[in-house]
Protein backbone atom coordinates (compact mmCIF):
# COMPACT_ATOMS: atom_id res chain seq x y z
CA UNK A 1 0.00 0.00 0.00
CA UNK A 2 1.19 3.25 -0.65
CA UNK A 3 -0.40 6.62 -0.15
CA UNK A 4 -1.61 9.49 -2.29
CA UNK A 5 1.21 12.72 -2.74
CA UNK A 6 -0.13 15.40 -0.58
CA UNK A 7 -0.15 19.24 -2.06
CA UNK A 8 2.21 21.76 -1.87
CA UNK A 9 -0.47 23.53 0.82
CA UNK A 10 -0.73 20.08 2.50
CA UNK A 11 3.27 20.39 2.72
CA UNK A 12 3.56 24.02 3.35
CA UNK A 13 1.20 22.90 6.86
CA UNK A 14 4.21 20.91 7.80
CA UNK A 15 6.79 22.67 8.27
CA UNK A 16 7.32 26.03 10.25
CA UNK A 17 11.01 26.14 9.65
CA UNK A 18 12.50 29.80 10.21
CA UNK A 19 15.77 31.36 9.96
CA UNK A 20 16.60 34.84 11.11
CA UNK A 21 19.64 35.34 7.89
CA UNK A 22 20.66 38.52 9.60
CA UNK A 23 20.73 38.29 13.47
CA UNK A 24 20.92 34.42 13.69
CA UNK A 25 23.31 31.56 13.05
CA UNK A 26 25.40 31.49 9.95
CA UNK A 27 23.93 30.84 7.26
CA UNK A 28 24.95 30.40 3.24
CA UNK A 29 21.97 32.12 2.41
CA UNK A 30 22.44 35.23 4.51
CA UNK A 31 22.85 38.73 2.42
CA UNK A 32 23.40 40.76 5.48
CA UNK A 33 25.03 39.63 8.81
CA UNK A 34 24.43 42.11 11.55
CA UNK A 35 24.97 40.06 14.58
CA UNK A 36 22.41 41.97 16.79
CA UNK A 37 23.72 45.31 15.70
CA UNK A 38 22.11 47.83 12.88
CA UNK A 39 23.22 48.31 9.37
CA UNK A 40 24.85 52.06 9.56
CA UNK A 41 27.39 49.63 11.67
CA UNK A 42 28.16 47.45 8.15
CA UNK A 43 32.02 48.35 7.01
CA UNK A 44 32.12 45.58 5.05
CA UNK A 45 31.30 43.99 1.67
CA UNK A 46 32.00 40.43 1.22
CA UNK A 47 32.06 38.85 -2.44
CA UNK A 48 31.98 35.06 -2.23
CA UNK A 49 30.71 32.72 -5.04
CA UNK A 50 27.23 31.77 -5.10
CA UNK A 51 27.49 27.90 -4.27
CA UNK A 52 29.59 28.08 -1.54
CA UNK A 53 32.33 26.64 -3.14
CA UNK A 54 35.43 28.65 -3.02
CA UNK A 55 37.54 27.42 -0.65
CA UNK A 56 38.91 30.80 -0.09
CA UNK A 57 36.03 32.40 0.70
CA UNK A 58 34.94 29.81 3.15
CA UNK A 59 37.87 31.30 5.09
CA UNK A 60 37.15 34.64 4.97
CA UNK A 61 33.70 33.88 5.47
CA UNK A 62 34.13 32.03 8.39
CA UNK A 63 36.63 34.36 10.03
CA UNK A 64 33.67 37.30 10.02
CA UNK A 65 31.41 35.08 11.03
CA UNK A 66 33.52 34.21 14.54
CA UNK A 67 34.41 37.65 14.66
CA UNK A 68 30.81 39.25 14.29
CA UNK A 69 31.75 42.19 12.11
CA UNK A 70 28.86 42.94 10.64
CA UNK A 71 28.60 42.78 6.65
CA UNK A 72 26.94 42.51 3.20
CA UNK A 73 27.80 39.58 0.92
CA UNK A 74 27.43 39.67 -2.64
CA UNK A 75 27.43 36.64 -4.39
CA UNK A 76 29.38 36.24 -7.73
CA UNK A 77 29.29 33.29 -10.05
CA UNK A 78 32.75 31.12 -10.42
CA UNK A 79 34.02 30.57 -14.05
CA UNK A 80 33.44 26.48 -13.85
CA UNK A 81 29.63 27.31 -13.79
CA UNK A 82 28.88 30.09 -15.37
CA UNK A 83 29.62 33.90 -16.85
CA UNK A 84 31.41 35.80 -14.42
CA UNK A 85 29.21 39.28 -13.76
CA UNK A 86 30.35 42.54 -15.21
CA UNK A 87 29.76 44.76 -12.34
CA UNK A 88 32.27 42.20 -10.66
CA UNK A 89 35.09 42.29 -13.61
CA UNK A 90 35.28 45.79 -13.19
CA UNK A 91 35.83 45.69 -9.99
CA UNK A 92 38.41 42.94 -9.65
CA UNK A 93 39.26 42.19 -13.36
CA UNK A 94 40.66 39.08 -12.80
CA UNK A 95 37.13 37.71 -11.63
CA UNK A 96 38.92 35.99 -8.48
CA UNK A 97 37.44 35.79 -5.29
CA UNK A 98 37.06 36.09 -2.95
CA UNK A 99 37.46 40.21 -2.12
CA UNK A 100 36.16 42.39 0.33
CA UNK A 101 35.32 46.34 0.40
CA UNK A 102 36.11 47.46 3.78
CA UNK A 103 35.45 50.94 4.49
CA UNK A 104 35.38 51.26 0.63
CA UNK A 105 38.45 49.73 -0.18
CA UNK A 106 38.71 46.60 -2.18
CA UNK A 107 40.80 43.99 -0.95
CA UNK A 108 41.67 41.10 -2.68
CA UNK A 109 44.12 37.49 -1.97
CA UNK A 110 42.25 35.78 1.41
CA UNK A 111 45.70 36.08 3.25
CA UNK A 112 45.85 39.43 2.80
CA UNK A 113 41.83 40.02 3.84
CA UNK A 114 42.45 38.64 7.06
CA UNK A 115 45.43 40.48 7.54
CA UNK A 116 43.22 43.97 6.57
CA UNK A 117 40.40 42.79 8.71
CA UNK A 118 42.62 42.09 11.50
CA UNK A 119 43.73 45.38 11.37
CA UNK A 120 40.58 46.92 11.98
CA UNK A 121 38.80 44.54 14.07
CA UNK A 122 41.43 43.00 15.87
CA UNK A 123 42.84 38.89 15.78
CA UNK A 124 40.69 36.04 15.95
CA UNK A 125 42.84 34.51 18.70
CA UNK A 126 46.50 34.28 17.56
CA UNK A 127 46.51 36.59 14.70
CA UNK A 128 47.97 35.51 10.58
CA UNK A 129 51.45 37.36 11.58
CA UNK A 130 52.10 35.75 14.78
CA UNK A 131 54.65 33.43 15.23
CA UNK A 132 52.57 30.89 16.23
CA UNK A 133 50.20 30.63 13.46
CA UNK A 134 53.17 31.13 10.34
CA UNK A 135 54.52 27.74 10.81
CA UNK A 136 51.02 26.21 10.73
CA UNK A 137 50.18 28.68 7.83
CA UNK A 138 53.35 26.92 5.71
CA UNK A 139 52.11 23.44 7.27
CA UNK A 140 48.80 24.33 5.51
CA UNK A 141 50.17 25.33 2.44
CA UNK A 142 52.56 21.89 2.92
CA UNK A 143 49.23 19.73 3.55
CA UNK A 144 47.61 21.44 0.47
CA UNK A 145 50.27 20.50 -2.06
CA UNK A 146 50.87 17.12 -1.07
CA UNK A 147 47.10 16.43 -1.37
CA UNK A 148 46.85 18.43 -5.25
CA UNK A 149 49.89 15.80 -5.70
CA UNK A 150 48.18 12.78 -5.02
CA UNK A 151 44.60 13.96 -6.21
CA UNK A 152 45.02 16.08 -9.08
CA UNK A 153 47.12 14.37 -11.29
CA UNK A 154 46.93 11.23 -13.27
CA UNK A 155 49.63 8.54 -12.67
CA UNK A 156 51.67 6.47 -14.69
CA UNK A 157 51.65 3.34 -12.09
CA UNK A 158 50.76 1.78 -9.39
CA UNK A 159 54.05 2.84 -7.62
CA UNK A 160 53.04 6.47 -8.09
CA UNK A 161 50.06 6.21 -6.73
CA UNK A 162 51.27 4.46 -3.39
CA UNK A 163 54.12 7.58 -2.99
CA UNK A 164 51.48 9.78 -3.72
CA UNK A 165 49.40 8.61 -1.04
CA UNK A 166 52.67 7.54 1.44
CA UNK A 167 53.96 11.48 0.96
CA UNK A 168 50.41 12.97 1.49
CA UNK A 169 50.23 10.93 4.94
CA UNK A 170 53.47 11.94 6.10
CA UNK A 171 52.52 15.30 5.77
CA UNK A 172 49.03 14.65 7.75
CA UNK A 173 51.76 13.36 10.26
CA UNK A 174 52.86 16.90 10.85
CA UNK A 175 49.85 17.80 11.50
CA UNK A 176 49.32 15.58 13.69
CA UNK A 177 51.78 16.39 15.48
CA UNK A 178 51.09 20.41 15.39
CA UNK A 179 47.26 19.30 16.90
CA UNK A 180 49.05 16.58 19.46
CA UNK A 181 51.29 19.53 20.93
CA UNK A 182 48.40 21.49 22.17
CA UNK A 183 46.19 20.02 25.13
CA UNK A 184 42.90 21.20 23.32
CA UNK A 185 41.29 19.72 20.09
CA UNK A 186 42.25 23.20 17.96
CA UNK A 187 45.86 23.58 16.32
CA UNK A 188 46.99 26.12 19.39
CA UNK A 189 45.48 26.65 22.97
CA UNK A 190 42.27 28.39 22.52
CA UNK A 191 40.32 28.29 18.75
CA UNK A 192 42.02 30.91 16.27
CA UNK A 193 43.08 31.97 13.02
CA UNK A 194 45.26 28.72 12.44
CA UNK A 195 41.93 26.87 12.75
CA UNK A 196 40.48 28.76 10.25
CA UNK A 197 43.05 28.80 7.70
CA UNK A 198 42.91 24.59 8.10
CA UNK A 199 39.21 24.53 7.54
CA UNK A 200 38.58 24.80 4.20
CA UNK A 201 40.92 22.46 2.39
CA UNK A 202 40.75 19.99 4.97
CA UNK A 203 37.23 19.96 4.50
CA UNK A 204 37.56 19.01 1.00
CA UNK A 205 40.46 16.89 1.74
CA UNK A 206 38.58 14.78 4.01
CA UNK A 207 35.74 14.80 0.96
CA UNK A 208 37.49 13.94 -2.26
CA UNK A 209 39.98 11.49 -0.39
CA UNK A 210 37.26 9.45 0.69
CA UNK A 211 35.59 9.37 -2.70
CA UNK A 212 38.74 9.14 -5.32
CA UNK A 213 40.68 7.45 -3.16
CA UNK A 214 39.26 5.59 -0.50
CA UNK A 215 41.28 7.19 2.12
CA UNK A 216 39.11 8.39 5.21
CA UNK A 217 41.00 11.56 6.81
CA UNK A 218 38.53 11.94 9.53
CA UNK A 219 38.75 8.56 10.68
CA UNK A 220 41.90 7.38 10.25
CA UNK A 221 43.63 10.68 12.16
CA UNK A 222 42.35 10.98 15.62
CA UNK A 223 43.84 14.60 16.63
CA UNK A 224 41.73 15.13 13.16
CA UNK A 225 38.77 13.57 14.47
CA UNK A 226 39.19 15.34 17.33
CA UNK A 227 39.50 18.84 15.57
CA UNK A 228 36.90 18.27 13.43
CA UNK A 229 34.73 17.57 16.29
CA UNK A 230 35.59 20.99 17.86
CA UNK A 231 34.64 22.65 14.81
CA UNK A 232 31.47 21.20 14.68
CA UNK A 233 30.57 22.65 17.78
CA UNK A 234 30.75 26.06 16.39
CA UNK A 235 27.80 26.73 14.91
CA UNK A 236 29.77 29.33 12.96
CA UNK A 237 31.69 26.41 11.13
CA UNK A 238 28.20 24.04 10.74
CA UNK A 239 27.00 27.22 9.16
CA UNK A 240 29.76 27.13 6.23
CA UNK A 241 30.13 23.13 6.30
CA UNK A 242 29.95 21.38 3.22
CA UNK A 243 29.22 17.80 2.48
CA UNK A 244 30.75 14.85 0.62
CA UNK A 245 28.37 14.78 -2.34
CA UNK A 246 28.91 18.34 -2.75
CA UNK A 247 32.77 18.20 -2.73
CA UNK A 248 33.11 15.40 -4.79
CA UNK A 249 31.05 16.88 -7.45
CA UNK A 250 32.11 20.41 -7.19
CA UNK A 251 36.15 20.21 -7.24
CA UNK A 252 36.63 18.44 -10.30
CA UNK A 253 36.11 21.49 -12.37
CA UNK A 254 37.57 23.95 -9.70
CA UNK A 255 41.21 21.79 -9.05
CA UNK A 256 41.40 21.03 -13.17
CA UNK A 257 40.47 17.35 -12.84
CA UNK A 258 40.24 14.65 -9.88
CA UNK A 259 41.70 11.27 -10.49
CA UNK A 260 40.28 7.76 -9.34
CA UNK A 261 42.50 5.29 -8.09
CA UNK A 262 40.36 2.34 -8.43
CA UNK A 263 40.92 1.16 -5.40
CA UNK A 264 38.30 -1.49 -3.48
CA UNK A 265 37.64 0.98 -1.14
CA UNK A 266 37.50 3.66 -3.33
CA UNK A 267 34.69 2.06 -5.20
CA UNK A 268 32.96 1.19 -2.09
CA UNK A 269 33.16 4.72 -0.88
CA UNK A 270 32.20 6.54 -4.35
CA UNK A 271 29.20 4.24 -4.78
CA UNK A 272 27.79 4.98 -1.25
CA UNK A 273 28.60 8.85 -1.58
CA UNK A 274 26.81 9.02 -5.01
CA UNK A 275 23.52 6.49 -3.95
CA UNK A 276 23.58 6.53 -0.47
CA UNK A 277 22.97 5.64 2.11
CA UNK A 278 23.98 9.37 3.67
CA UNK A 279 23.79 8.49 7.11
CA UNK A 280 26.64 7.58 8.67
CA UNK A 281 29.24 9.01 6.17
CA UNK A 282 32.56 11.04 8.01
CA UNK A 283 31.63 13.98 6.59
CA UNK A 284 29.57 15.31 9.78
CA UNK A 285 29.71 13.82 13.16
CA UNK A 286 27.28 15.93 15.58
CA UNK A 287 24.04 14.23 15.97
CA UNK A 288 21.82 15.23 13.56
CA UNK A 289 18.99 17.98 14.77
CA UNK A 290 15.20 17.28 15.15
CA UNK A 291 14.51 20.19 12.44
CA UNK A 292 16.34 18.59 9.23
CA UNK A 293 13.10 17.42 7.77
CA UNK A 294 11.33 20.44 8.24
CA UNK A 295 14.29 22.47 6.90
CA UNK A 296 14.54 20.52 3.62
CA UNK A 297 11.02 20.64 3.23
CA UNK A 298 11.22 24.57 3.82
CA UNK A 299 13.75 24.87 0.72
CA UNK A 300 12.18 22.74 -1.54
CA UNK A 301 9.07 24.71 -1.17
CA UNK A 302 10.87 27.99 -1.06
CA UNK A 303 12.39 27.09 -4.37
CA UNK A 304 9.72 24.46 -6.14
CA UNK A 305 9.37 26.12 -9.36
CA UNK A 306 12.67 26.58 -10.80
CA UNK A 307 13.28 23.22 -9.45
CA UNK A 308 10.77 22.18 -11.09
CA UNK A 309 11.62 23.74 -14.17
CA UNK A 310 15.33 22.97 -14.27
CA UNK A 311 14.57 18.92 -14.24
CA UNK A 312 15.19 17.71 -17.65
CA UNK A 313 11.92 15.64 -17.08
CA UNK A 314 7.93 16.89 -17.68
CA UNK A 315 7.24 19.71 -15.82
CA UNK A 316 4.04 17.51 -14.31
CA UNK A 317 5.76 14.26 -13.80
CA UNK A 318 8.21 16.08 -11.34
CA UNK A 319 5.89 17.98 -9.76
CA UNK A 320 4.36 14.74 -8.72
CA UNK A 321 7.57 12.84 -8.16
CA UNK A 322 8.58 15.35 -5.96
CA UNK A 323 5.58 15.51 -3.82
CA UNK A 324 5.83 11.38 -3.52
CA UNK A 325 9.45 12.51 -2.09
CA UNK A 326 8.47 14.88 -0.01
CA UNK A 327 5.21 12.80 1.38
CA UNK A 328 7.52 10.42 2.32
CA UNK A 329 10.35 12.26 3.76
CA UNK A 330 7.65 13.79 6.10
CA UNK A 331 5.27 11.22 6.84
CA UNK A 332 7.47 8.02 6.29
CA UNK A 333 4.65 6.71 4.28
CA UNK A 334 5.96 5.21 0.82
CA UNK A 335 4.12 7.14 -2.10
CA UNK A 336 4.43 5.72 -5.52
CA UNK A 337 5.72 8.62 -8.49
CA UNK A 338 5.00 8.73 -11.74
CA UNK A 339 6.24 6.19 -14.34
CA UNK A 340 9.68 7.26 -15.38
CA UNK A 341 9.90 10.25 -12.54
CA UNK A 342 12.93 7.64 -11.02
CA UNK A 343 15.18 9.55 -14.00
CA UNK A 344 13.94 12.90 -12.69
CA UNK A 345 14.03 12.51 -8.66
CA UNK A 346 17.74 11.61 -9.04
CA UNK A 347 18.54 14.02 -11.19
CA UNK A 348 17.79 16.43 -8.41
CA UNK A 349 19.24 13.88 -6.01
CA UNK A 350 22.50 14.31 -7.43
CA UNK A 351 22.29 18.46 -7.63
CA UNK A 352 21.14 19.23 -3.79
CA UNK A 353 24.05 21.29 -2.74
CA UNK A 354 25.58 21.77 0.93
CA UNK A 355 25.63 24.55 2.73
CA UNK A 356 24.10 26.21 -0.56
CA UNK A 357 20.49 25.04 -0.48
CA UNK A 358 20.49 23.50 3.14
CA UNK A 359 22.18 22.24 6.08
CA UNK A 360 23.81 18.86 5.85
CA UNK A 361 21.06 16.60 7.55
CA UNK A 362 18.40 18.13 6.08
CA UNK A 363 20.69 17.05 2.29
CA UNK A 364 20.63 13.72 3.78
CA UNK A 365 17.09 13.87 4.25
CA UNK A 366 16.05 15.11 1.07
CA UNK A 367 18.78 13.04 -0.68
CA UNK A 368 17.28 10.00 1.50
CA UNK A 369 13.79 10.21 0.30
CA UNK A 370 14.20 11.23 -3.32
CA UNK A 371 16.58 7.73 -3.77
CA UNK A 372 13.64 5.86 -1.92
CA UNK A 373 10.79 7.10 -3.84
CA UNK A 374 12.61 6.84 -7.19
CA UNK A 375 13.43 3.37 -6.76
CA UNK A 376 9.88 2.55 -6.40
CA UNK A 377 9.53 3.61 -10.16
CA UNK A 378 13.16 2.29 -11.42
CA UNK A 379 16.82 2.36 -11.53
CA UNK A 380 16.93 5.13 -13.81
CA UNK A 381 19.88 7.52 -12.92
CA UNK A 382 19.62 11.30 -13.42
CA UNK A 383 21.91 12.77 -16.13
CA UNK A 384 25.66 12.29 -14.75
CA UNK A 385 27.38 15.41 -13.24
CA UNK A 386 29.65 16.39 -15.76
CA UNK A 387 33.27 17.28 -14.26
CA UNK A 388 34.36 19.82 -16.85
CA UNK A 389 32.79 22.19 -15.25
CA UNK A 390 29.56 22.53 -13.58
CA UNK A 391 27.14 25.00 -16.19
CA UNK A 392 23.92 22.81 -14.90
CA UNK A 393 24.80 24.95 -11.62
CA UNK A 394 24.77 27.98 -12.89
CA UNK A 395 22.57 30.24 -11.23
CA UNK A 396 21.22 31.87 -14.06
CA UNK A 397 18.54 29.21 -14.77
CA UNK A 398 17.37 30.04 -10.97
CA UNK A 399 17.75 33.84 -10.46
CA UNK A 400 16.04 35.04 -13.36
CA UNK A 401 12.28 33.35 -12.63
N1 LIG B 1 45.26 33.25 -3.70
C1 LIG B 1 43.87 33.55 -3.83
C2 LIG B 1 43.20 32.37 -4.51
C3 LIG B 1 41.74 32.62 -4.80
C4 LIG B 1 41.18 31.64 -5.80
O1 LIG B 1 41.89 30.75 -6.30
N2 LIG B 1 39.92 31.84 -6.10
C5 LIG B 1 39.27 31.02 -7.10
C6 LIG B 1 38.10 30.26 -6.52
S1 LIG B 1 38.57 29.14 -5.28
C7 LIG B 1 38.63 31.94 -8.13
O2 LIG B 1 38.12 32.99 -7.82
N3 LIG B 1 38.65 31.54 -9.39
C8 LIG B 1 37.90 32.23 -10.43
C9 LIG B 1 36.59 31.57 -10.64
O3 LIG B 1 36.50 30.37 -10.33
O4 LIG B 1 35.66 32.19 -11.08
C10 LIG B 1 43.27 33.81 -2.46
O5 LIG B 1 43.82 33.32 -1.47
O6 LIG B 1 42.26 34.54 -2.36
Amino acid sequence: MTTAPLSWTELQALTNFQVDTVHGPTTAQARLRLFGRSESDVRVTLYRDNHAWCPYCQKVWLWLEEKQIPYRIEKVTMFCYGKKESWYKRKVPSGMLPAIELDGRLITESDDILIALEQVFGPLGQGMKDSTVLPLRQLERLLFRAWCTWLCYPVMSAQQEQRNREQFVAVVGKVEEALARTPGSYFLEEFGTADVIFTPYVERMNASLYYYKGYSLREDNPHLAAWFEAMESRSTYCGTQSDFHTHAHDLPPQMGGCWENGEPQMLVNKHRVDNGPWFGLPDVAYPEPQHSRAEALHRVIKHRANIIRVNPADDQIVDEALRCALTFMMTGEACTPPTHSDFALRYLRDRINVPRDMSIYAAKRLREALEKTAALAGDEQGLPIPTQHRRDQDPIHFAAH
